[in-house]
């Protein structure tokens, strides 16, 4: 017991250099054995811009088709950059959004220009994943030529069935979205999780020295964690106990309206409109993937993430127990209590018990009440008096068969794991109904009396049902091998026929009431 301790000791400050809830299980030596000790556990953040799906609306939005000029906010007089799709050095194709930029050259994605003012230059940019995140640092948008004035972000999290806005952003919220402008750092406790217009991002400060538009996650998370996020106990506690706060950072999709583009800090001017357009060279989306803390690896498979399950848990987010494994109903891993959390394993009673019991000194999780003629910890054998159904999986509800041993051929009611019983001497067949030549069946198998071989009944006697024979008036014994006038007694001819009638009679009836009497 010490040894397990220390080694658990040992464990949990391997768990907290790695960073907390990133082991879901671990083999631990204990005096009955190694066993397995769950946690609760969730991947590591990353870099989700890696795995995104982008798209970009309307079609025909991406500049370059045909060729055209654009100028800058700074110098509207510097228009001799082209767009040019047809031509890789001057196409500006939605993919540099997401492209790792080597060599300190920035690439990026840029819409046609606003020629059609006052018609509104409107841009969807929609982000898909094909599964649920859970953001763990800023959302940041860097474009080139200066942010949008006017912009929302909004989020699915069912793939895109629906939407709903995750932020506003405008250079005057009240009047572009009729919402009074906030700030993150405003935000209590009790409203942490409130949607928000902000104006932080939409300001004009020059293009060159403010690029970024940021989803601030951190300094949420610092409500709760405290500056720095030194406490992120208590924002694990207050994801468990406060309703919709981990929903409020999971999403399947992203999607940023871009409104109204950059303007320079002044009204539109109509004479260059050339310089209004938008262009963005990086999304970023640092998060992990949603695995309700049933998984430390989510990896891409055939293009799609997908949560490494743990704990019997299945499905892309481990939202379900496996096939087989429904002990209990299935719950999301806890991050409570602090600082390791609870796993919610499920134990594997296949679906023939719905009830698990924790044995504390043995230190295991046993399957209670097993049904449909199973037993064992994880209903995984079946009970004596059965035996196991070969072409049934192990949770399938006829998976054990009833061994029907005959009560008369076999020494006891079980049997082995073909179904066959164990016979009596001379019972035969695998459920032991049936006797072995040399033996007949009378409630049970017993050795021939007499036969048609090597027992044969003698002096003109016949042999019934291998059981007797059934021997003339004269002669009596088994095999009716001895006369009944035996030397010196009297066997005169006179009494031999009242004698004989009566034996005759007496065989004649017994014969019959045997006939009858015995059942086959
Ligand atoms: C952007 O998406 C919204 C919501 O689906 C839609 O109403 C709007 O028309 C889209 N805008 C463009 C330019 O495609
Ligand atoms: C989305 O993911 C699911 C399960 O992970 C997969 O079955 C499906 O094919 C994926 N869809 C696309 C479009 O890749
Ligand atoms: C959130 O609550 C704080 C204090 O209760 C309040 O000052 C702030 O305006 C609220 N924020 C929003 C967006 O309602
Ligand atoms: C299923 O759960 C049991 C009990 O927690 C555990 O011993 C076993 O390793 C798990 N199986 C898998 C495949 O995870
Ligand atoms: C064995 O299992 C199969 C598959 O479920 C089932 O169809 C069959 O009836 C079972 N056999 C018996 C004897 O119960
Ligand atoms: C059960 O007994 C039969 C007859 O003795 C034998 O053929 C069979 O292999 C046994 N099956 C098992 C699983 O032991
Ligand atoms: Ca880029």
């Amino acid at each position: 017991m010490l040894l397990q301790a220390v080694l658990l000791l040992l464990l949990r400050c391997l768990a907290s250099t790695l960073g907390q809830y990133e082991l879901c299980k671990s083999l631990v030596s204990t005096d009955e054995g190694s066993v397995w000790e769950h946690y609760a556990c969730q991947p590591k953040a990353a870099s989700m811009k890696d795995h995104m799906r982008i798209k970009v609306d309307p079609p025909g939005i991406t500049c370059g088709n045909p060729p055209e000029r654009f100028c800058t906010l700074e110098n509207p007089y510097l228009c001799s950059d082209e767009c040019d799709a047809s031509n890789p050095d001057l196409a500006h194709p939605p993919q540099l959004m997401q492209d790792r930029e080597r060599n300190g050259l920035i690439t990026y994605w840029q819409t046609v220009t606003w020629r059609r003012h006052p018609e509104p230059l409107l841009a969807n940019i929609s982000m898909s994943w094909n599964k649920s995140l859970e953001l763990t640092d800023d959302i940041q948008i860097t474009f080139e030529y200066g942010r949008p004035t006017i912009m929302v972000m909004d989020k699915s999290m069912d793939h895109g069935r629906s939407w709903q806005p995750y932020q506003f952003y405008a250079d005057d919220c009240l009047d572009a979205f009729n919402m009074p402008p906030k700030r993150v750092r405003d935000l209590s406790p009790a409203n942490i999780t409130r949607v928000i217009c902000t104006e932080q991002y939409s300001r004009w400060v020059g293009s060159k020295n403010e690029k970024n538009v940021k989803f601030e996650v951190q300094a949420r998370f610092a409500v709760f964690a405290g500056p720095r996020l030194k406490n992120m106990d208590n924002l694990y506690t207050r994801m468990e106990s406060m309703k919709g706060l981990r929903d409020f950072f999971t999403f399947t999709n992203l999607r940023l309206r871009l409104l109204r583009p950059a303007l320079g800090g002044t009204y539109v001017q109509r004479d260059n409109l050339l310089k209004y357009f938008y262009a963005i060279s990086n999304i970023d989306v640092p998060a992990r993937c949603k695995c309700n803390l049933h998984a430390s690896q989510c990896l891409p498979i055939e293009g799609n993430l997908q949560c490494q399950c743990e704990h019997n848990t299945t499905g892309p987010d481990c939202q379900r127990c496996k096939k087989g494994f429904k002990a209990k109903s299935w719950k999301a891993g806890s991050y409570l209590p602090a600082p390791n959390g609870t796993p919610n394993t499920y134990c594997e009673c296949y679906g023939h018990s719905n009830r698990c019991s924790y044995i504390d000194y043995l230190n295991i999780v046993t399957c209670v009440s097993c049904k449909h003629n199973t037993r064992g910890q994880n209903c995984q054998h079946c009970r004596l008096g059965y035996f196991r159904n070969a072409s049934a999986e192990l949770d399938d509800e006829s998976v054990c068969i009833e061994c029907n041993c005959n009560q008369m051929g076999s020494v006891h009611d079980r049997c082995n794991g073909t179904g066959f019983c164990q016979c009596k001497d001379g019972a035969t067949g695998a459920k032991c109904d049936d006797c072995l030549p040399g033996y007949y069946w009378k409630q049970g198998c017993y050795s021939n009396v007499c036969d048609e071989e090597m027992l044969l009944c003698q002096n003109g006697g016949t042999c019934y049902q291998n059981q007797k024979c059934i021997c003339p008036p004269e002669f009596k014994g088994v095999l009716c091998q001895h006369s009944r006038c035996e030397a010196g007694k009297d066997c005169n001819s006179a009494s031999l026929p009242q004698l004989s009638t009566a034996t005759l009679l007496l065989c004649t009836l017994l014969t019959y009431l045997q006939a009858t009497l015995t059942p086959h």
